[in-house]
């Protein structure tokens, strides 16, 4: 039978992992299709069609296609009941860290990635600025993670899966020693059955249903 979700995305992207996280820790096989960035199929008429905003990833679960990755792990949550908050005030401080997240955690740690991998190039200050951006997003999630030992409530939800598909990539330019409470929620979220790095949940190419 066919998989009930097909995911469209890049092994690279962090936002296709978080995507990818959730369906392998929800136990949801899915096909995959490779989205070549590079060459431009996420501006092509057929894609635009699935994503109007002409990014990676996007979801299809057999009738729609949903994209976004925090929209699409709510969807998910939602959806499977999995991962998702307990009442609506949990609801919505899983919200807040996801908003949070793109706002001021990705950013730093993304394009400090993208810089340290060679992918962008920019002028020494605004290099330092986007690593100071990351080093200020570490220090409130290890604020908050001397508290709990998960983001929201007493157990895994979509806001860890959210922010952990970032700090997956830190370690390329930030150094975690400095944040021992996220390093150990870190070690905690690969505990988690299911769980594999983006080279293993993501394929390189297709993966067929
Ligand atoms: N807010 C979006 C961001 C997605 C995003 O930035 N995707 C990148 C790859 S990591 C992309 O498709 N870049 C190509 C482009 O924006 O033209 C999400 O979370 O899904």
């Amino acid at each position: 039978m066919a998989n009930r979700f097909t995911l469209y995305g890049h092994q690279l992207s962090g936002p296709t992992y978080k995507v990818a996280l959730m369906l392998v820790l929800s136990g949801e096989p899915f096909t995959y299709h490779h989205v070549d960035l590079r060459a431009g199929a996420h501006k092509q008429p057929d894609y635009l069609a699935k994503n109007r905003f002409g990014q990676v990833p996007c979801l299809h679960d057999g009738t729609h296609h949903y994209c976004q990755s925090a929209s699409i792990l709510q969807y998910l949550a939602e959806t499977l009941k999995k991962f998702d908050g307990k009442n609506a005030e949990e609801h919505a401080r899983i919200r807040e860290w996801m908003f949070w997240d793109f706002d001021r955690l990705a950013p730093g740690v993304f394009r400090s990635r993208a810089y340290k991998a060679g992918l962008r190039k920019g002028e020494p200050p605004v290099v330092e600025s986007f690593k100071a951006d990351g080093d200020a997003g570490l220090a409130v999630l290890e604020q908050h993670l001397s508290k709990s030992e998960w983001l929201v409530g007493g157990k895994s939800t979509i806001a860890d899966i959210d922010c952990y598909g970032v700090v997956h990539y830190a370690p390329v330019s930030f150094d975690l020693a400095k944040y021992p409470k996220v390093a150990d929620w870190k070690k905690r979220f690969e505990a988690l059955p299911g769980f594999g790095t983006p080279e293993q949940i993501v394929p390189g190419e297709q993966k067929a249903a």
